[in-house]
């Protein structure tokens, strides 16, 4: 067995995870000791490490349909439709990224509705099918993890200014707050207890309206599957991908900067901003570089990922390496 990069650790295998883990095992519970042979299991919350090969498609697969464009505006390729659906990170149903596409197969998101509220003039509840009427532009954007591996997705959807624009955020309005579906009979994962359920993000107001930020309805060509975060989930690519959070509820507009679910599960390792940034390590790995998955070697991270022209102005006159 190939010695395993801290930087292809997960980094949600966090330490006070492991901590807690161990703690429970020496407790006489009987658990499965993780590493790089242990298979993930309901008892055991160690992610196992991203060391293998994602899957590579050999024929175009069902569930891809039309995609107008074959690579970023970088130039680089498409990542495989079966490692984009097929290696996955949604802990709501397992913390292995090869048996999440098996593990939310049946996941029912229709009816769905989506609730905006807050700091609002117009708060409302929308139902999946107007919102998929705010648009269903195709937009390819790079996916960087924070454990160090990315991705090249062609998305489609909408802005989520065009959505926000619709609830009218009042001028106390600061940040914007994402929830997940909190539903621990449909996703199992949320029984666990390592993490406080359910899984929340959090935007600057002024990020949240950036035109790169995408609401993101599909993939491929045809709806989000349920692995990729149906029936919809932020896309915002200067980010770890952490902050695209999936199957979004609830979305509240606030004057008080969030607590993400990584924020709240180590505060010393996840900050609220978590702009992809090469030259700010994690705490226990480099993030100078990157696999980029379907290739062997590593590239160079690029800062906000590759999309500083757009972005950066953002945070003119920030400490990045303090705002994390
Ligand atoms: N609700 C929820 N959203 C989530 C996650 C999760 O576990 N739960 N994982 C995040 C992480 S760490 C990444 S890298 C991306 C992965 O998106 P993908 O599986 O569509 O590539 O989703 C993000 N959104
Ligand atoms: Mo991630």
């Amino acid at each position: 067995m190939p010695p395993i990069p801290s930087s292809e650790i997960t980094p949600e295998a966090l330490f006070w995870n492991r901590r807690r883990f161990m703690q429970t095992a020496l407790a006489g519970a009987a658990l499965t000791i993780p590493g790089c042979a242990a298979t993930p299991s309901a008892s055991n919350p160690t992610p196992a490490p991203d060391a293998s090969a994602a899957p590579v498609a050999t024929t175009l697969p069902a569930g891809q349909g039309t995609v107008a464009g074959t690579s970023d505006e970088l130039g680089q390729p498409l990542t495989d439709f079966a490692a984009v659906t097929g290696y996955n990170n949604y802990y709501e149903f397992t913390t292995d990224k090869q048996a999440v596409a098996a593990a939310a197969a049946g996941f029912v998101t229709n009816p769905w509705t989506v609730q905006v509220d807050g700091l609002v003039a117009k708060p409302r509840q929308f139902a999946l099918e107007d919102i998929l009427k705010l648009g269903n532009e195709e937009r390819i954007y790079r996916l960087r993890c924070v454990e160090g591996w990315s991705m090249v997705i062609p998305w489609s959807g909408f802005s989520l200014n065009k959505l926000l624009a619709l609830v009218e955020p009042t001028s106390a309005a600061k940040y914007v707050r994402f929830e997940t579906l909190n539903d621990p009979e449909r996703m199992p994962g949320q029984k666990e207890p390592w993490y406080t359920w359910p899984y929340a993000e959090g935007l600057r107001l002024d990020e949240a309206m950036h035109d790169l930020t995408l609401m993101a309805t599909g993939v491929y060509g045809n709806p989000l599957p349920p692995q990729n975060g149906a029936p919809l989930r932020l896309a915002v690519p200067w980010k770890y991908g952490f902050k695209s959070i999936k199957s979004i509820v609830r979305i509240t507009l606030t004057d008080t900067q969030p607590t993400s679910l990584w924020m709240a599960a180590a505060p010393d390792e996840y900050g609220f901003y978590a702009n992809v940034n090469p030259r700010v390590d994690h705490p226990r790995w480099s993030q100078a570089d990157e696999r980029r998955i379907g290739d062997t070697g590593r590239r160079q991270t690029l800062m906000f990922n590759g999309y500083a022209d757009a972005v950066a102005s953002l945070y003119t006159g920030m400490d990045l390496r303090k705002f994390y």
